[in-house]
C-alpha cells in the first residue's frame, strides 16, 4: 500500500525515464524516498547526475490525469474559475432547521501516504431553500489546500463515482455542482460551508476531499444517513 501510482505513472516513474524526460510530468509522485533510494542504487555515476536528477523529480507534480476531478484547486475558499467553494457566513449545515443527514469520514485507499490519520464529519442538510453542505476534518497536512465536492454514489462504490450534478448533462463547476474549498490551519484542521438555492434531494450520497494540488486523488470519502 502507499505505491500505487497509475501504470503509465509506473513506466515514466523508473530511474531512467526520469533522467530521460526533460519534460515535468503530471501523473507522477512516488515517495521520494524511493525514488532517491534507486537512483542512488542504479545510478552509481557521478554526485552531480544524481543530484540533476533528484532536482528534475521534484520538478514534477502529482497525478492529474483522471478526467472526472478536472478542476484545480486555487484560492482558498475558490476554485480556478473563482467560484465561492466556502461561505462562512452561512449557517453550518448542522445548525440548519431541516433535513439534516450527517456522516463520517474515512481514509480512501487512494489516500496520500501519511493520511492514517485524517477523521471527520459532513452534514448534508435540506429545507425549502435548498442545500447546505459542510465538512470539518482533521489529522490533513497544514496549512494545505483542499477541495471537496458532492458525489453521485456511496463511498463503497468506486469511492463516491463521479461528482454529483443538478443538470446531468450541465458543467462540471458550481452552480451545477456542490464544490468546498478550504485550506488547512497549522494543526491540520479544516472546516468549509457551501449552500445551494436547490435541493439535491437523494442524488448526492456521498462527499469526497481531495488535495487541492492532486484532484485527482480521493483522500477521504463520507456517506449521508
Ligand atoms: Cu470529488
Amino acid at each position: 500500500m502507499g505505491l500505487s501510482p497509475s501504470r503509465e505513472c509506473e513506466r515514466a516513474s523508473t530511474p531512467a525515464a526520469v533522467r530521460a524526460s526533460l519534460v515535468p510530468r503530471r501523473g507522477c509522485e512516488w515517495p521520494l524516498a524511493t525514488v532517491e533510494g534507486m537512483l542512488l542504487r542504479r545510478t552509481a555515476t557521478t554526485p552531480a547526475a544524481t543530484l540533476a536528477a533528484l532536482t528534475l523529480l521534484l520538478t514534477t507534480t502529482a497525478c492529474g490525469d483522471d478526467e472526472s476531478e478536472a478542476s484545480g484547486g486555487g484560492m482558498d475558499g475558490m476554485d480556478m474559475s473563482g467560484m465561492v467553494m466556502n461561505d462562512p457566513d452561512a449557517t453550518p449545515a448542522d445548525e440548519v432547521d431541516g433535513d439534516v443527514e450527517t456522516g463520517d469520514f474515512t481514509v480512501l485507499d487512494t489516500a496520500p501516504p501519511g493520511s492514517e490519520g485524517v477523521a471527520g464529519q459532513a452534514w448534508l442538510a435540506q429545507n425549502d431553500d435548498g442545500t447546505t453542505v459542510t465538512i470539518r476534518l482533521s489529522g490533513l497536512a497544514p496549512d494545505t489546500e483542499y477541495v471537496s465536492h458532492l458525489h453521485a454514489q456511496t463511498c463503497e462504490e468506486d469511492n463516491g463515482g463521479p461528482h454529483f450534478k443538478f443538470d446531468l448533462e450541465g458543467s462540471d463547476v458550481p452552480p451545477n455542482e456542490i464544490h468546498l474549498g478550504f485550506t488547512s490551519d497549522a494543526d491540520g484542521g479544516g472546516e468549509a460551508t457551501i449552500t445551494s438555492d436547490e435541493q439535491v434531494a437523494d442524488g448526492a450520497p456521498a462527499v469526497v476531499v481531495h488535495p487541492a494540488d492532486a484532484m485527482d486523488n480521493r483522500l477521504a470519502c463520507a456517506d449521508f444517513s
